[in-house]
């Protein structure tokens, strides 16, 4: 008995790792040009696995408390309980099959997290470079050609690399609809890399206070079809 459960335990731990390691395995291929995944969308979707996970879990220990509230309830103040003393192996066994069913959720979601985060730090090749700097209280941008503008636009279906530094402040660039934040300081070039896959027009904001006008600091990001990007960059280009 006692082995029997410690064996379903050790194995539900192991079915846990293997699945997570799995997920991790498949899902962690190096995004190569012309297939760079959506990562907005990727933390969205992770965000509502663990809502998701959050419900399912809370749901199940919550019908269970007031079930065994109202069945094993006191019929009088003097009552004793009267349970049998559980096992060793009882013990052991209910302390650990749960939690390795609820750890291989909890497994699944990390790795799926750990791959997201792999695929967001590194940028796709045929990424499009954008320089940016933070000042008190504007965002510039310069794109490849050295044209320099005050609002972010970009092409869709290009992802796109911003390379990011400040000239006075710590500053961060903050894009909700891409689902990123990211510090931008003096001496130091941070970066951030988004896909945008759809025509948005979003905003950024700086997200970190830097003075009396940081509430100032945004400006318009848009995502284009990639002709009206180029004629807006070419007019844009001769000033
Ligand atoms: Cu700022």
């Amino acid at each position: 008995m006692f082995k029997t459960r410690i064996l379903s335990a050790l194995s539900g731990f192991g079915a846990a790792v293997l699945f997570a390691t799995s997920a991790f395995a498949q899902s962690s291929k190096q995004p190569g040009p012309g297939d760079a995944p959506d990562t907005a969308l990727g933390w969205d979707h992770l965000w509502n696995e663990v809502l998701i996970d959050l419900y399912v879990i809370g749901i199940i220990f919550g019908v269970a408390a007031i079930y065994m509230l109202i069945k094993y309830r006191a019929t009088s103040p003097e009552q004793v309980g009267t349970a049998p003393k559980l096992s060793m192996a009882n013990a052991i066994g209910w302390a650990l099959i749960p939690a390795a069913i609820f750890m291989a959720d909890d497994f699944y979601l990390a790795a799926k997290g750990w791959t997201l985060w792999e695929h967001q730090r590194n940028v796709p090749e045929d990424a499009m470079e954008v320089k940016v700097t933070g000042y008190q209280w504007y965002w510039e941008f310069e794109y490849e050609d050295g044209t320099v503008t005050e609002e972010l636009k970009v092409p869709v279906g290009t992802p796109i690399v911003l390379r990011m530094t400040s000239e006075d402040v710590i500053h961060s660039f903050g894009l909700p609809n891409y689902r990123l934040t990211e510090d931008v300081m003096p001496g130091r070039i941070t970066y951030i890399w988004f896909n945008p896959v759809r025509e948005v027009e979003t905003v950024v904001t700086c997200r970190e206070f830097c003075g009396v006008s940081h509430s100032e600091m945004f400006t318009t990001v848009s995502a284009v079809p990639p002709a009206e990007f180029e004629a807006w960059l070419a007019k844009a280009a001769e000033g």
